[in-house]
């Protein structure tokens, strides 16, 4: 398949005005009849090109007319209809088989034949599996929907848009019909069919509208449905409040399926959710998960105007949905939880995830200038960097000025699909503001360097600051230009008290955000009393990797003092980073003593929140200790952090840390609140940290909390500890946890994954043993992840085998999967990122998994494209 690229955009010859759709829907066949009313561009004079994927196409006419075959033809996915007039009605009737369908794009079967139901999927491309119709997103149409189905199997009927009249059929048939007044791209298209139950509520918008809100599944686990049906009631209220926007049908149906490709899908008036984001309850789901389902349903949510009202161009906009989404929904989870804790949660899923992509070999800008794919490039760049690159628009805007730029954004584009810089004038327009300097952010791929030396003149009371920004060469971009990098600061004097600060003659209060947009530039403070310490990038104010040659002691008393949540726990990070270069056999160990001194005085410090001191006693994670090196050896790595984790925990002290474990474990609860959350996460820090220290204890500790443990949060913390050390006890609660579980897939998953997180070198054995249990299937997502996905993408000790047994394993999984779910497939597949930077062992090996994988004539155009990019 040839790349597609932003450059060669053109407005579609040929636009739907309106979309009538009869679906007869079966498990087997399913027939759908659409109805075209075409429009002609009439600067255009191109024949009329529909996309359509594996139709059987069964009867086709245009304006009543049936067509002759020399009319028409039909091959690789397009429909060419010769001789069509502006204002043409195309009807065509095709065949799909659903049950068929293990890829989980277009229409399918999620479940069993006897009691599965029928839904669809169409973003990016699905809907060319269902119709043919002219598959991109600025193809706007109005939808009639009609479904008929046999009332005993489908029982429930759902469509996007306002109900239009339901009824009976002979032969025990049915039909409903859906007219959505709004015109929308056909990726936002979703169908359901089956045996479902719901729950409901009332809901009156601010702009004075009565909503139904429905949440179906299958009945099993329809009381796991309330904790989203509130927060989606959150959601709604939150975005009139903060955004002025209210939702605009007569109903919002949620469903939820156990058989999904991703999170979830904002389907206009019918969303889509993986299980896994939308059931909840006390056993079977953890704090996290919780957070994750307010998360997401927030998001589907958000999308109803950020994505569907105002929709993409073209697919190489799509952060302009998904990154401003994305930057909603945290702005709505910061509000209803913790609004530190979720950054810090956020900037270490960036630096998980995002960090390394673009760094490798997978790096593409925020806006990529091209793709095979497109179902391969919905990724943390999208998603995340582009969700930071909103956050620094509207720190650049502040609070009103970015309100007032959202507002301008609706107004111009409702009912279009609009780009990123139709965004960025709107946003910059609304306050006379040029905000064109961004647009390169989205342009350029690669993390930048933001690096800071700051020198004080005691004499003249004056603190220099020298910023300097340098972004690394990433495939395809071999010049890099400097950015607009705002960052936000204060100083410290050697005390821990914020100094005020003086810069050009102004005072600017106790912070302020500098905006380094060349390569380098100079800041000088004036009227400063001493020897400062900076708070650098507070809150992260930008996506970029710091560089600051601060001393253990500098870091240690920001860890004490600093007043911005965030940068409190970062200087802690950076902290724990000199820790481990210190514990290096060339280092003297005395970063790690600073870390620990400090963390074992905030241990004992009754004012800091129980999860953020959970988080502050977490180093980071072993990816990101890799990110940092060139020669990688993944066991090292765990071994190390083990071993500085360990030294933090002796620290700290057997008796300290049983001592806070009895004090936490005794309010242990299932309930909810803040306070509850926070305690469960330290107990669990707490357990983690014993472990390293007595086993013998920490495994009875966990033993008992597993066998008493009130929620899933209690029982799978116990769990983790015992079968990461492999302990004694481990046997005993993996037995009990799957029969307990049985009958609850989610929970299921988690047992899984639990299980392929156990590091070093026994785990692919763990990892071979569990694909033959009976629960196991490559055709379910949502377990192929839990198995597959854990143990390539959050055990880099396990998968990344010296032999390199981890890598082939791997590899034919892929292949396997590839035949079944490319889409999955694919994802999984860029675990295999950063092979490049391995010690050199570990690099050929995986190169010659990865070689012998991309020699494979069968592979999809998903699976295809990232393993090409991946080995380049
Ligand atoms: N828009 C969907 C993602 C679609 C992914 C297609 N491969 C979910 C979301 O971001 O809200
Ligand atoms: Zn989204």
């Amino acid at each position: 398949a040839s790349a597609i690229r932003l450059d060669d955009y053109r407005r579609p010859a040929w636009t739907v005005a309106s979309i009538e759709l009869d679906v007869d829907l079966g498990i087997d066949r399913t027939e759908i009849t659409s109805r075209l009313h075409l429009r002609r561009d009439p600067a255009q004079s191109l024949p009329l090109r529909l996309d359509g994927e594996n139709l059987e196409l069964l009867s086709i006419t245009l304006d009543g007319r049936a067509l002759a075959d020399a009319d028409y033809r039909y091959a690789d996915g397009v429909l060419e209809v010769a001789a069509v007039q502006d204002n043409s009605t195309l009807e065509t009737r095709v065949r799909v088989r659903p049950a068929e369908n293990t890829a989980l794009e277009g229409l399918y079967l999620s479940g069993s034949r006897e009691t599965g139901f029928l839904l669809t999927q169409c973003e990016a491309e699905g809907f060319r599996h269902i119709t043919f119709f002219p598959d991109r997103p600025d193809v706007l149409s109005r939808y009639t929907v009609t479904l008929r189905a046999e009332r005993a199997r489908f029982p429930v009927l759902l469509a996007g848009g306002n109900p239009d009249g339901a009824g009976e059929l002979p032969d025990g048939r049915h039909w409903a019909r859906f007219v959505d007044p709004h015109p929308r791209p056909c990726y936002l298209f979703a169908l359901v069919a089956g045996r479902l139950e719901s729950i409901r509520r009332d809901y009156l918008t601010a702009d004075g509208h009565n909503v139904l809100l429905v949440m179906w599944s299958e009945a099993n686990v329809i009381d796991r449905c309330h904790y989203a049906l509130d927060a989606l009631e959150r959601s709604m209220r939150w975005d009139e409040r903060s955004y002025g926007r209210n939702y605009d049908l007569d109903v919002f149906h949620v469903v939820a399926t156990h058989d999904f490709n991703m999170g979830a899908m904002e389907n206009k008036g019918l969303n889509i959710f993986n299980a896994k984001y939308l059931l909840a309850d006390p056993d079977s789901s953890t704090d996290e998960e919780y957070r994750a389902v307010e998360a997401v349903v927030a998001h589907e949510y958000f999308h109803n105007w950020t994505g569907n009202r105002v929709t993409c161009r073209d697919w190489f906009q799509l952060s302009l949905k998904e990154g401003l989404t994305v930057f909603r929904e945290q702005q709505f989870s910061a509000d209803m939880n913790s609004a530190p804790l979720k950054r810090i949660e956020d900037v270490s899923l960036l630096r998980r995830t995002q960090f390394p992509e673009d760094a490798g070999p997978l790096a593409h800008p925020v806006r990529p200038a091209e793709y095979r794919e497109i179902n391969n490039f919905y990724t943390a760049t999208v998603y995340e960097k582009g969700s930071e690159l909103v956050r620094m628009l509207a720190g650049r805007l502040g609070q009103d000025g970015f309100r007032r730029g959202m507002d301008l954004y609706f107004e111009r584009h409702d009912g279009h699909a609009a780009t990123l810089e139709d965004f960025l004038s709107a946003l910059g327009d609304a306050n006379q503001i040029d905000l064109k300097p961004y647009l390169a952010w989205y342009a350029q791929s690669g993390t930048p360097r933001l690096h800071a030396k700051g020198s004080y003149n005691a004499e003249r009371r004056e603190y220099s600051l020298t910023l300097a920004q340098l972004t690394r060469t990433t495939p395809g971009q071999p010049e890099k230009l400097p950015l607009p990098i705002p960052v936000k600061l204060a100083l410290f004097d050697r005390h821990g008290h914020l100094l005020p600060l003086h810069l050009d003659g102004q005072a600017l209060g106790s912070e302020t955000v500098l905006v380094l947009d060349k390569a380098e530039q100079r800041f000088v403070f004036h009227n400063v009393p001493s020897s400062p310490v900076p708070s650098l990038l507070r809150g992260f104010s930008a996506p970029v990797v710091l560089e600051c040659d601060y001393t253990p002691a500098e870091l240690a008393l920001l860890l004490a003092h600093d007043v911005d949540g965030f940068n409190r726990w970062e200087a802690g990070q950076q902290l724990a980073m000199l820790a481990f270069d210190s514990l290096q056999p060339t280092g003297d160990g005395s970063a790690c003593k600073a870390w620990c001194d400090a963390l074992a005085a905030l241990f004992d410090n009754p004012s800091i929140d129980d999860a953020l001191l959970a988080d502050l006693l977490t180093p980071p994670g072993e990816i990101e200790f890799a990110d940092r090196q060139s020669e990688v050896d993944p066991a090292q790595i765990h071994a190390q952090r083990q071993h500085l984790q360990q030294q933090l925990a002796q620290r700290l002290g057997v008796t300290a840390l049983i001592a806070r474990y009895h004090t936490l474990a005794a309010h242990a609860g299932q309930q909810l609140d803040a306070v509850s959350q926070a305690q469960r996460r330290l107990k669990r820090r707490v357990l983690d940290l014993l472990a390293l220290l007595d086993a013998h204890q920490a495994h009875a500790l966990a033993a008992r909390q597993y066998a008493s443990a009130h929620g899933m949060t209690d029982r799978l913390a116990a769990l983790g500890v015992l079968v990461r050390d492999q302990a004694a006890q481990a046997t005993a609660a993996l037995a009990d946890f799957r029969q307990r579980y049985a009958d609850n897939p989610l929970a299921l998953d988690k047992w899984f994954g639990e299980q392929a997180k156990l590091p070093g070198e026994p785990t692919l054995a763990v990892v071979m043993r569990l694909e033959n249990e009976p629960a196991f299937t490559l055709k379910n997502p949502n377990r192929a992840r839990a198995l597959l996905g854990t143990f390539a993408s959050a055990n880099p000790s396990g998968f990344h085998r010296a032999d390199g047994a981890g890598y082939r394993f791997f590899a034919e999984r892929l292949a396997q999967l590839d035949a079944i779910n490319p889409q999955i497939a694919a994802r999984l597949a860029t675990a295999f990122n950063g092979w490049q930077r391995l010690e050199p062992v570990r690099r050929e090996a995986a190169h010659a998994a990865l070689a012998a994988l991309a020699a494979r004539e069968d592979l999809s155009r998903n699976l295809n494209e990232i393993v090409a990019n991946v080995l380049q």
